[in-house]
Parts: C-alpha cells; structure tokens; sequence
C-alpha cells in the first residue's frame, strides 16, 4: 500500500452484518491493523447523509484506505489482498483465482442468509411499526427490490416467495462447500483463503438461526466450520462481536419461532414452488 493507504484503513461496518464479518475475518488474517466505525443499522445510521456520501447503496462495509473508498465486500477484500505486500507486515497469501467463483457464491448465499434473519428475527421489529413508520423506513431504501422483500416478509412471513428462492440457493450451493471440504482442507485449497472468509460468515449464521439442520448429512461441512472456529480470526472478526443481547435476541426468536423453523425452512421441508 502507498505509505499513506498503510497509515489508515478505516471500516464502516456493523457487528452481526455478514458482509463486515467477510472483511473483518480478511483483516485478521492479514494481520493488518484498522480502525472501525461501527453502524447501528436497526437504528438506519446507514442512510445518513453523511454516510450515503461514501456508500450509495446505505449498506456495511464501507472501507477507506487512505484517499481510496472501496465499497462492496468482496471488492474490499480484493484491494486488501492486491495491496497488502506493500505492506511491512508478514501477511500470507489469501488470494489466487480459484477463490473467485466463491466470492460469487458469498453473493447469493447473502441474499439467502439476509432472507432468513428477517423472517427469523427482524420481521417483529418490522411489524411492530405502524404502516406509515415502515413505508417511510423502506422508502429510503436505495435497493427497492430489498424493500419490496421486507414488505413481503412482513406480510406473509414464512410463507413468502423470497423464503423459497433462499432455500434454493442453499440447496445449490451447500453441496459445492460440502464437497470442497471433503476434499481439501479449505475450501480453495490446503490454505485458508478469501473463499473461507467469504463464505463461513453465512454458515455461522444459519448455525446462529438454529438452521444447522441443513448439513446434518454434510459433515464436511460441520469439520471445516469446526477447523475455523479454532483460527484466532473466528474470535477477533466474529465472536467478539456478537454480543450477549445479539446471542439471546436470537436464542428468543428461534424459541418464538417453534416448529415453524425447521418445518418450514428446512432442507428437507416441502418446497413451494415459485413459478
Ligand atoms: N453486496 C454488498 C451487500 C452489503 C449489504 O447488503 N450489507 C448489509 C449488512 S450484511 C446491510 O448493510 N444492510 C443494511 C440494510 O439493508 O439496510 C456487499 O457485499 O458489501
């Protein structure tokens, strides 16, 4: 990095948001030192103005690298690998060509993974506002797709279209893991890589949401997460950040949620079909 970018890598990124998780997790393993700007995005700090000025899209991350702003996860996590042997840490390599088609795949996942947080725990805070609170909450959304979800996980919960296209995306992407897991030690190789990073967040998650059920038969699966959760990076970009009142404001929905969870949302629950 120029001798100014290696001064000062600032993070706008929330705690329990899986895109900051990818880069968080790439920032540890790098070894790079960074500073944080955390958002509260329950709360909308993402559509300040101020904010929107750097992110367009009123969404975490948001990285400064000296005079650079990079948005987009995966583009972040690009730049610090491209940019980090300028550098005078002793970083390894995280990236070579194969970790590509992952950082694809982390794309879909997170439409999938975004789907089911709403539905399992965001949908209450979304329902408990008056019709005219929400509509001028996804109003501001730039992503009006996205709103267009939130209005329909509001209405039909469970039920909705969007719960379906996300457990299709499972259903394609789990066994590609599985089997990448099965074959190396991570899922690019015998090292960790940005395709770990990119990808675990998302695991983790449906593990959080108590939708672990999805690779029940996949124990490659359940062994890579394992190898993970021993890395020094699973405590600094992930544990650390998800709070006691996070762990329990999750514990709550998925008591709340019942039967429901694995009835309607698991892999092997009927599939509604969308067409
Ligand atoms: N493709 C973007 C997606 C970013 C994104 O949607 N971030 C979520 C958190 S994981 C967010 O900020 N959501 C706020 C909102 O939707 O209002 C990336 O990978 O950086």
């Amino acid at each position: 990095m120029s001798e100014n970018d290696q001064r000062s890598l600032v993070l706008y990124h929330s705690g329990t948001s899986v895109c900051s998780q990818k880069v968080r997790l790439t920032l540890a393993e790098l070894n790079l030192d960074w500073t944080g700007h955390l958002l509260d995005l329950a709360k909308g700090e993402q559509f300040h103005p101020d904010y929107l000025k750097l992110n367009p899209h009123a969404v975490v991350p948001t990285m400064l690298a000296g005079d650079q702003t990079i948005i987009e996860s995966n583009e972040i996590m690009r730049f610090l690998c491209a940019n980090q042997n300028n550098g005078s840490s002793q970083s390894p390599n995280l990236y070579h060509p194969d970790v590509e088609i992952w950082l694809e795949r982390s794309l879909d996942l997170h439409r999938a993974i975004n789907t089911f947080t709403y539905v399992i725990v965001n949908r209450k805070r979304l329902a408990a506002m008056s019709p005219e609170e929400l509509e001028e909450r996804l109003s501001v959304m730039p992503d009006q797709e996205k709103a267009t979800k939130f209005k329909s996980i509001v209405a039909d919960g469970f039920d909705c279209e969007a719960v379906s296209d996300a457990r299709q995306i499972l259903r394609e992407n789990l066994p590609h893991i599985n089997s990448a897991a099965s074959s190396t030690e991570w899922l690019a190789g015998d090292q960790f890589s940005l395709a770990d990073a990119a990808i675990i967040p998302f695991l983790h998650r449906l593990g959080m949401l108590g939708l672990s059920v999805y690779w029940q038969d996949k124990p490659a699966i359940a062994n890579w997460m394992a190898r993970f959760a021993s890395r020094p990076s699973f405590s600094i970009a992930i544990d650390a950040f998800i709070t006691p009142p996070v762990k329990q404001k999750y514990r709550e929905a998925i008591t709340e949620a019942g039967t429901a969870l694995t009835e309607k949302l698991g892999p092997y629950a009927p599939y509604r079909l969308t067409s």
